[in-house]
């Protein structure tokens, strides 16, 4: 299929469209399942799209060290989920590298099981954006054709991206991010809402999530029903005893995905983290009585 000849227009699931069917057995499936299982494009497929994308990955073997997968510049084909091994990421500022020559540009990310890439060509008709190659030997990937990545895993991953983009861009823990992995974050975040008086957090539960609230304003408690220590608004992240001061949009992370894809901001986290404000919040109040 020509990119040119594609349209551009989303597609809707009515049309006649038949994913290709790679057949596998049992011990392959095993694997395929375990290599997808924590990566966020997978998650909320319904019955029918997981079988259709498990029968259209593909096993790919990557059996040399130093292999390039992906090239910087070129037309996107395939979308690509890491079974085994690792890859690097080089990005070249001019946008693309020549054939042959060394311009690969700067090492910006290593990937490895579990992590998925070449989907931004797929989703933006775009010119690949990054070089992959991968650094160990024994490396396998499972490929998903362009038609089917933009058929069914498509829609989520971009509805996800558009909803949240613009609003972690203006979270000030993630202005240090680049783009891409601010997008990385949106793939991860879940939306919940809550009305004026629900408990977010109540304190001393097990915070499994991490929470930005995305709209509304929230307050926190020592104690419930005295005096709220804290307010939190648009753009603030927290833990502690959480009750919504107005109708509350939260976008959450999971701790597997806050573990994954919160290490780049981790430092600043714990420079300016919501328990360390709220235990000074707590000496001040015990000084007072
Ligand atoms: P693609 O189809 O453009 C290259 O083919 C893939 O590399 C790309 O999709 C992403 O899946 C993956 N910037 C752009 N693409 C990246 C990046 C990246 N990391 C992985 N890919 N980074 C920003 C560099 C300024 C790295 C962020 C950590």
């Amino acid at each position: 299929v020509s990119v040119s000849a594609e349209s551009l227009a989303p597609s809707t699931s009515s049309e006649e469209f038949t994913p290709p069917v790679y057949p596998k057995n049992s011990e392959q499936i095993q694997r395929l399942k375990t290599a997808i299982s924590k990566n966020f494009l997978f998650t909320s497929l319904d019955e029918e799209q997981s079988s259709q994308v498990l029968g259209a990955l593909n096993e790919k073997p990557i059996p040399a060290a130093g292999t390039r997968v992906i090239t910087q510049g070129d037309v996107g084909d395939f979308f690509y989920v890491i079974e085994r091994g690792s890859f690097d990421v080089y990005v070249n500022p001019a946008g693309s590298i020549q054939p042959g020559a060394d311009g690969m540009g700067n090492k910006v990310a290593t990937m490895g099981p579990g992590e998925s890439f070449g989907e931004l060509a797929l989703m933006y008709n775009a010119p690949r954006a990054a070089t992959i190659i991968s650094i160990s030997p024994q490396s396998i990937l499972w490929s998903l054709d362009r038609v089917t990545f933009r058929r069914i895993l498509m829609e989520n991953t971009s509805k996800r991206r558009k909803m949240f983009e613009a609003f972690l861009e203006e979270v000030p823990l993630f202005t240090s991010l680049v783009p891409y992995e601010r997008s990385k974050i949106a793939d991860a975040l879940d939306t919940k809402t809550f009305d004026t008086g629900d408990v977010i957090i109540r304190r001393g539960d097990i915070g499994d999530n991490f929470y930005l609230l995305e709209d509304g304003s929230a307050d926190v408690y020592l104690q419930e029903g005295e005096e709220p220590v804290l307010s939190y608004k648009k753009g603030d992240y927290f833990a502690a005893s959480v009750v919504a001061s107005s109708r509350v949009k939260v976008a959450y992370l999971g701790k597997e995905g806050f573990q994954r894809l919160l290490g780049p901001v981790a430092e600043i986290m714990r420079r300016n983290d919501p328990r360390k404000r709220e235990k000074k919040m707590m000496r001040k109040e015990q000084k007072k009585t």
